[in-house]
């Protein structure tokens, strides 16, 4: 396993020829979490130790992975999901779905692009640019870089501000026409179109302006910080895993 590919660590080929044994590729995203339970109880220590590696198998339908670096992410909804933005900000706040939903939508096609290969040609995200969001908190001077935080407690991401302000760069609220759903990272997920899919936080609960890039979760384990599509450690040719 290339050693740039932390995603698939601890997802080695006898995980797969048991994924494949139990059929799992035909069952679909429903009945992964149970799936993930008895597989992990059926795996013992080394499950635990890696999710990744057992979560990063498992189809999310429309040829999208699902990906988690945890076992289980509480549902959110309308009522109980909350996005704050802090940090270096004059006005410090947390929006409801609802208040995110009033903000001007916009629109973005692009292709997919996972790190590992799996591409998903022409998806659709709206939702809510990010640099408005930004704007209406008001990024201090000394504000160079914003984290993004998640409700599943784990995960992690990073943008300079520049690369934040972009126009392609957005809180997103709907994938394909549809709401987000949980298992692609709803109510609200980062959609960072130019770069590989691991810069699109998924369960997005946190947006805090840094003065400086404080490396996420996969980019502490190997992954470039600027994760261009094309100009980063991708293998976008590589075949779908
Ligand atoms: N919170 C969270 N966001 C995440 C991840 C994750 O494990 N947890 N994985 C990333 C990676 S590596 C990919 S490829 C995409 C997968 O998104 P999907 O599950 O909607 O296909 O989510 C990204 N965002
Ligand atoms: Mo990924």
């Amino acid at each position: 396993m290339d050693e740039k590919q932390p995603e698939q660590r601890g997802a080695p080929v006898g995980r797969r020829i048991l994924l494949g044994t139990l059929g799992l590729g035909a069952v679909g995203v429903a009945a992964a979490p149970v799936l993930q339970g008895g597989l992990e109880s059926f795996l013992g220590a080394a499950a635990r130790k890696d999710p990744t590696g057992l979560t990063g198998l498992l189809p999310n339908g429309g040829g999208f992975r699902y990906y988690s670096v945890v076992s289980s992410v509480p549902e959110k909804t309308a009522a109980t999901f909350r996005l704050t933005v802090n940090g270096l900000v004059d006005r410090p706040r947390s929006y409801t779905l609802d208040e995110l939903r009033a903000l001007p939508q916009t629109r973005v096609v692009r292709d997919v692009q996972c790190v590992t290969g799996w591409r998903v040609p022409q998806t659709t995200f709206e939702g809510v640019k990010l640099s408005r969001i930004l704007d209406a908190a008001g990024v201090k001077a000394r504000g160079r870089a914003i984290r993004f935080t998640c409700f599943d407690g784990a995960y992690s991401e990073s943008l300079t501000l520049d690369q934040a302000r972009r126009d392609d760069v957005m809180v997103a609220l709907r994938m394909r026409d549809e709401p987000l759903s949980h298992t692609h990272g709803g109510p609200a997920r980062l959609y960072v179109a130019p770069m590989y899919f691991y810069k699109s936080a998924k369960w997005l609960s946190g947006i805090t302006v840094t003065p400086q890039v404080v490396p996420g979760y996969w980019e502490e384990r190997g992954y470039d910080v600027d994760a261009w599509v094309g100009r980063s450690n991708g293998r976008d040719d590589a075949p779908t895993v």
